[in-house]
């Protein structure tokens, strides 16, 4: 595949910030972020929203981050690294999602912002409190230059259930009136489809994405890994058809390359860059 340009050895590379919560396991969350930001030759820069006790079986709990110091890390790291692009995963509450919001008027204009709705694991464990998905469509969607759910996600944010072609343009519709510059209605959970085929729309144009659906089991962080690889395409200046087609490529790799780990289901596996010959 074709890979982002790197920064040469000594020179500052583009900063990319992940704005979510932190998986215990090592498999999704912040930890896939930064797995995909350092593969992908960016500097990661962190906020923390919340730390989950999970393993490859499930989330058992977590503990939500206070307010100030989820505004301060974005404060502290923006007013100084500076940082190109950024996205949000977890984040687990109704007034996270508000401090991020007001926080990401003042230090994030001119920023492209990614927004990944996550709302439960993989196991259907939940990770945002439902009466915050008000919140998420009122006050983060209109700052998002792009909101990425998936099929689940997309019933509880606009009530719409995608079985086909016109279901999934139906729900982008939806997605793109709550404000975001573009929405990206992800198809890999489609299984009326042997692919996975993902809609993006900008309020005029429908682009498509379409990849083989590789089913190996292991594809915790996957989601996560999409929306990094979008931010990181984005702070190079790139398009949004083309950061999601960049990303697309990048975790279709990285789930064909994922392994299995505990007694549940594995990572992808962004690391496959290192044997990859490149
Ligand atoms: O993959 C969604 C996700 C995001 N963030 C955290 C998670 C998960 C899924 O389990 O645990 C922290």
């Amino acid at each position: 595949m074709n890979y982002l340009p790197l920064a040469q050895p000594g020179q500052t590379p583009l900063r990319v910030m992940t704005i979510a919560g932190s998986d215990s396991g090592g498999g999704a969350g912040i930890q896939a972020d930064m797995r995909t930001f350092a593969m992908l030759g960016v500097h990661g820069c962190v906020a923390v929203t919340a730390v989950t006790v999970q393993n490859s079986m499930g989330v058992k709990g977590f503990h939500e981050i206070p307010l100030d110091i989820i505004a301060g890390q974005i404060s502290a790291v923006t007013q100084d690294i500076g940082i190109q692009a950024a996205k949000t995963g977890m984040l687990a509450s109704s007034d996270i999602i508000g401090t991020i919001a007001e926080t990401w008027q003042n230090e994030g204009p001119g920023v492209p912002l990614v927004v990944d709705p996550v709302c439960a694991s993989m196991h259907g464990d939940p990770l945002l409190h439902p009466s915050a998905l008000d919140s998420l469509r009122t006050q983060l969607f209109p700052l998002a230059t792009l909101v990425t759910p998936n099929l689940d996600e997309v019933r509880l944010l606009v009530d719409v259930e995608v079985v086909d072609d016109a279901t999934q343009r139906e729900a982008a519709r939806k997605l793109h009136a709550l404000g975001p510059a573009w929405a990206l209605v992800k198809g890999g959970h489609l299984r009326s489809s042997k692919d996975s085929p993902d809609l993006l729309y900008d309020g005029s144009d429908f682009f498509e994405f379409d990849a083989p659906r590789v089913d190996t089991g292991h594809d915790h962080g996957a989601g996560d890994t999409l929306a990094a690889a979008t931010a990181c395409a984005l702070a190079h200046g790139h398009s949004v058809p083309d950061a999601v087609a960049f990303a697309k490529t990048w975790v279709t790799e990285c789930i064909r390359n994922a392994y299995p780990l505990g007694h549940g289901h594995g990572p992808v596996n962004p690391l496959f860059r290192l044997s990859d010959g490149d």
